[in-house]
């Protein structure tokens, strides 16, 4: 069996080191050079433990190798970005260019499998596109005409626990025919330790999307509570300790917004594609994406207090212990307190970095400072992200300033 493995990315490329050190001789496709170069010296492009182990490994047995173009191949895996277009429909374009570069390399008997979070009616839109192009071929033998199998199967691993995830989480398994589902699910028995779980395409599509709307809808519960809290002069944290003491409730955590590229994104594709009914889904993103304009307001506030205030504000990432700052709510509120306090020093401290990223890179007001040195100069100190560093800051460093903790580390 040869895999290719189209998007080298977080998610393409872990996949594709799996299956090649399980012994499936692998292709990565990735339009970057620079992706498909590092790939070739059997290095990783991005930081994720443990897969610069598997990627030098798979290379170095001569399993795994990474170009630009699409090859011929037994099992397609499409494994590319599904960001938003405008407005929050989804861009599929990534997806019908690898569709478009696939199809002409099919024989009849092939599996594909689209691997990227899609909106409901992704994986038939993209079979369409392939008897589009190959009105030789079938989704099904109709007309005797040799079958190309489709299937989605969504990815649902965590950041930083990819390599661990990919083996031990349950997946969800959706056929456009009940063949291809059957056949998508020994490509995944090969690596995959968990339960493989066989549906139609459009429910597993769903079901990714859904996962990820319970948790933002569950988060957005905990943010509303903040707010209320606040109001109502109680500390949330306790609220929710001691509200999670019943043995049926268990509330998230608060926090200044909700980051990342999937829970952040993956709920406006069921908001998109049925805006009647999807009320509670759209709602809890608003209440999501509005917390860091709640988080703004309570640190100017307190910060306009002082003559030429300095403002610490911990952390940049969108969560805990990693450097990841895409939409991070972190990284937007220190942007727009170093606009809306132009008299202030805001001192950003994110031990995950070396430089500053370019949205405050060029701001005079701003600088990346160490932890220890910001405790000790600010006025101000905002906590946003609830890394290592800042859990063991000793309580009496905190005396006399004024503590704004959003993620309730220092209670
Ligand atoms: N957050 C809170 N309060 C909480 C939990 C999280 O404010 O109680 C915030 C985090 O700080 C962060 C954001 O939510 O800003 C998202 O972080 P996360 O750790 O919940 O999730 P992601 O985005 O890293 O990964 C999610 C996972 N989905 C679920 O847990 C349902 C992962 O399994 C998916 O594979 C991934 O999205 C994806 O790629 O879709």
């Amino acid at each position: 069996m040869t895999v290719a493995v189209i998007g080298l990315g977080y998610i393409g490329l872990p996949t594709a080191a799996i299956l090649a050190t399980n012994g499936v001789d692998v292709v990565g496709v990735d339009v970057s050079d620079r992706h498909v170069d590092a790939v070739n010296r059997g290095e990783v492009p991005f930081v994720e433990p443990d897969l610069a182990t598997h990627v030098a490994g798979a290379v170095s047995q001569g399993r795994l190798r990474a170009q630009k173009d699409t090859p011929q191949a037994d099992v397609y895996i499409v494994a590319v970005p599904t960001p938003f277009k405008d407005g929050y429909e989804a861009d599929l374009s990534y997806i019908d260019a690898a569709t478009d570069a696939i199809a002409p390399q099919l024989r009849g008997g092939e599996l594909l499998i689209l691997e990227s979070t899609s909106p409901p009616g992704t994986t038939e839109h993209m079979a369409r596109r392939v008897m589009a192009a190959r009105e030789d071929l079938s989704l099904d033998g109709s007309r005797s005409r040799p079958v190309v199998h489709v299937a989605h199967c969504p990815e649902r691993v965590l950041p930083g626990r990819v390599m661990i995830e990919l083996v031990t989480n349950d997946r969800i398994i959706g056929g456009l025919t009940p063949e291809a589902a059957t056949r998508a699910r020994d490509v995944y028995q090969v690596f995959c330790g968990a339960q493989l779980h066989l549906t139609d395409a459009t429910t597993a599509e769903m079901a990714k999307l859904t996962e990820n709307s319970f948790r933002d809808v569950n988060i957005a519960f905990a943010n509303e509570l903040s707010v209320i809290a606040d109001r109502l002069g109680i500390d949330v944290f306790e609220l929710i300790e001691l509200a999670n003491k019943h043995p049926r409730v268990n509330i998230l955590q608060p926090g200044p917004g909700v980051g990342g590229h999937c829970i952040a994104v993956d709920p406006w594709f069921i908001v998109s594609a049925v805006p009647e009914e999807a009320r509670l889904i759209r709602t809890a993103r608003e209440v999501n994406d509005g917390k860091p304009e709640v988080v703004l307001r309570q640190v100017q506030e307190r910060a306009e207090r002082f003559k030429d205030p300095v403002v610490a504000a911990l952390g940049l990432a969108f969560k805990p212990d990693i450097d990841d700052l895409r939409e991070s709510p972190a990284l937007g509120i220190t942007t727009a307190l170093a606009e809306r306090l132009p008299e202030a020093s805001i001192l950003a401290v994110e031990p995950n970095i070396d430089t500053l990223p370019d949205a405050l890179a060029d701001r005079s007001n701003v600088s990346l400072t160490p932890v220890d040195d910001a405790l000790e100069k600010a006025d101000v100190v905002v906590l946003l992200v609830d890394h290592k560093e800042f859990k063991n800051v000793p309580r009496e460093r905190l005396m006399e300033k004024v503590l704004i903790d959003t993620r309730g580390v220092w209670r």
